[in-house]
């Protein structure tokens, strides 16, 4: 311990610093910037050089003082591989390169093909990029010099791929000419390598590869590096919010120029198509952070609607629901937001029961929500306050607890209340290692893409919603210990309607919660907007949705009041 103690503070004093001059960048919106022009958000670069100098930070400061895990003199170098470029099947055909997201996050950087590393315990990033010949230059253009590559993205240093192996020679044993098949090393640097498991996919993140990493096997260490860098991306920020901010209210105004463009008669994927143009025209959003789900008419019940099997493909009758679950991401940053409307613009009594249900289940989730709340909890307020309107609208009877101690919640909502959203609408870090609590069984709650208790800097979609889905009912219906609690005649009236689901993304702060989402929500808000009244509107009916009003003025998001 003392050992530690005297080694710890020169250590961490240079990322420290790294650490302000970032934060410094980012509050000043310094140049490099990434940006596409016109009014779109200027994001620093150094957001990224501010990851970098956490994610060494929380490196250092977990160093075992036996070195299992790290290396006690705290040397070594993390190496990142970005995405490589695929094609599709077996032909030339290239879909547009999206980064990896871990890789992304450290770097900023978004072109395929790419390796980059952070030396320890400097921080110190450089970037390996491939040199492509004249056949390239021909079709992709000119190879940009090494010094343009390095101040677009704000890195210390670039280097062509060829210098890669020489570079971790280096850094890893201080040699760059060992050629040596004895190859023995003393000292104690480590090779931090990306490794685990991604708890929404099941998927795992590979470690970086290159022809000659294989001699480096002692001083790999694919334990360390995975944990550091999802448990970091899971609290943002003051820069990730505001691109967060940025990409919520792109995605927000582009649902409210659905919702008024919507009319009976149109098709399902003219939706899509709509939001999709208005994202990427007004907010410079090349990608979707998920495939569009629009959903009319029984489609909501599907809940993963829009696949390739059910593209978006329903004509709009008057009467249907619309269930629009829709968000774009820029610079990787992603948005979530579903919005619930009639499609004819005029509320049945029905539909208005569940859409207020949900409502009111996502008023007293965000009203609820701070610090050190567990998120099971929430999804279990959630249930409460749906399964109590439905109880109000005829389709239950009974006691609301027991009908929760009976799983009646995932008959009408079989999904997570929300999850953890960063650079993915589904954010690594639901389930690790140090959360104690692991994911229950019982239905509803096993499909919760996290059981944390909430901290101040997490942001999460919440996402209630109340759906008819023949099949559950069904089994419901069939399973004694829920179907006292159903009226099945009343119920239904409802099967076939679809259902509701209101999705937010949301910021957890000191003081409770800020909604970064800024759409429709109140019932008269949704029919204003469908009358093409002005959005945001003039004053905030709903101020117990938290919603920041916020504008764009050049690429900078403006905070407001109604
Ligand atoms: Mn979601």
């Amino acid at each position: 311990m003392l050992a530690s103690a005297l080694r710890m503070p020169p250590l961490i004093v240079d990322i420290k610093k790294r650490q302000m001059e970032a934060e410094q960048l980012c509050q000043e919106c310094q140049d490099p910037i990434y940006s596409l022009g016109l009014n779109t958000y200027r994001v620093p670069m150094a957001l990224h050089g501010l990851n970098r100098a956490r994610l060494v930070r929380s490196l250092l400061e977990n160093l075992d003082d036996d070195g299992k895990s790290g290396s006690s003199s705290g040397r070594g170098v993390i190496l990142l591989e970005g995405g490589k470029q695929t094609t599709r099947y077996d032909t030339d055909y290239e879909p547009v390169f999206r980064q990896e997201s871990f890789f992304h996050w450290t770097f900023g950087v978004p072109e395929a093909g790419v390796l980059a590393a952070i030396s320890l315990p400097s921080g110190e990033a450089t970037l390996f990029v491939p040199v492509y010949g004249i056949d390239y230059e021909i079709f992709c253009g000119e190879n940009s010099s090494l010094e343009l590559i390095r101040a677009k993205y704000g890195l210390d240093n670039v280097l062509p791929m060829e210098k890669l192996e020489e570079y971790i020679a280096l850094q890893l044993d201080g040699n760059d000419n060992d050629n040596d098949d004895n190859y023995e090393n003393n000292n104690d640097a480590q090779l931090y390598l990306l490794s685990g498991r991604n708890t929404d996919s099941g998927n795992y993140a590979l470690p970086a590869h290159y022809d000659g990493i294989e001699k480096y096997k002692k001083q790999r260490n694919t334990d360390a590096l995975f944990p550091a860098i999802v448990e970091a991306r899971v609290h943002k920020t003051k820069a990730e919010i505001e691109l967060m901010r940025y990409i919520n209210w792109v995605s927000s105004m582009a649902h409210v120029e659905v919702m008024k463009s919507c009319r009976v008669g149109m098709m399902e994927y003219q939706l899509e198509s709509l939001y999709q143009h208005h994202t990427y025209t007004h907010g410079g959003c090349r990608h979707m952070s998920y495939t569009c789900i629009c959903a009319c008419g029984p489609n909501p019940s599907i809940l993963h609607y829009g696949h390739a099997g059910r593209p978006n493909d329903r004509q709009l009758i008057d009467g249907d629901m619309a269930l629009l679950d829709m968000g774009a991401e820029y610079n990787c940053y992603a948005s979530d937001i579903t919005c619930s409307f009639p499609v004819n613009g005029q509320f049945s009594n029905d539909q208005l029961l569940i859409y207020n249900a949900v409502l009111s289940a996502q008023i007293d989730v965000i009203t609820a929500i701070k610090p050190g709340i567990s998120w099971i909890d929430m999804h279990r307020l959630a249930e409460r306050t749906i399964l109590t309107a439905l109880k109000k609208g005829g389709l239950l009877v009974g006691e609301i607890d027991d009908m929760i101690n009976a799983d009646l919640g995932a008959i009408f909502m079989p999904h997570g209340l929300g999850h953890l959203i960063g650079l993915d609408a589904h954010d690594v870090g639901g389930y690790t290692e140090t959360i104690a609590r692991r994911r229950s069984e019982r239905p509803g709650l096993n499909k919760l893409r996290t059981s944390r208790n909430l901290k101040a800097g997490m942001v999460l979609t919440v996402e209630p919603g109340c759906y008819f889905i023949d099949i559950l009912l069904d089994l419901a219906l069939a399973n004694p210990k829920q179907a006292k609690y159903l009226c099945v005649e009343r119920l239904n009236e409802f099967r076939g309607s679809g259902g509701v689901r209101l999705e937010d993304d949301v910021l957890i702060t000191e003081e409770g919660c800020e909604n970064l989402t800024v759409c429709p929500r109140a019932v008269s808000e949704v029919l204003d907007v469908m009358n093409d009244k002005p959005w945001p509107p003039e004053k905030d009916v709903l101020p117990a949705m938290r919603r920041n009003w916020v504008k764009n003025d050049n690429g900078k998001m403006i905070r407001f009041d109604l």
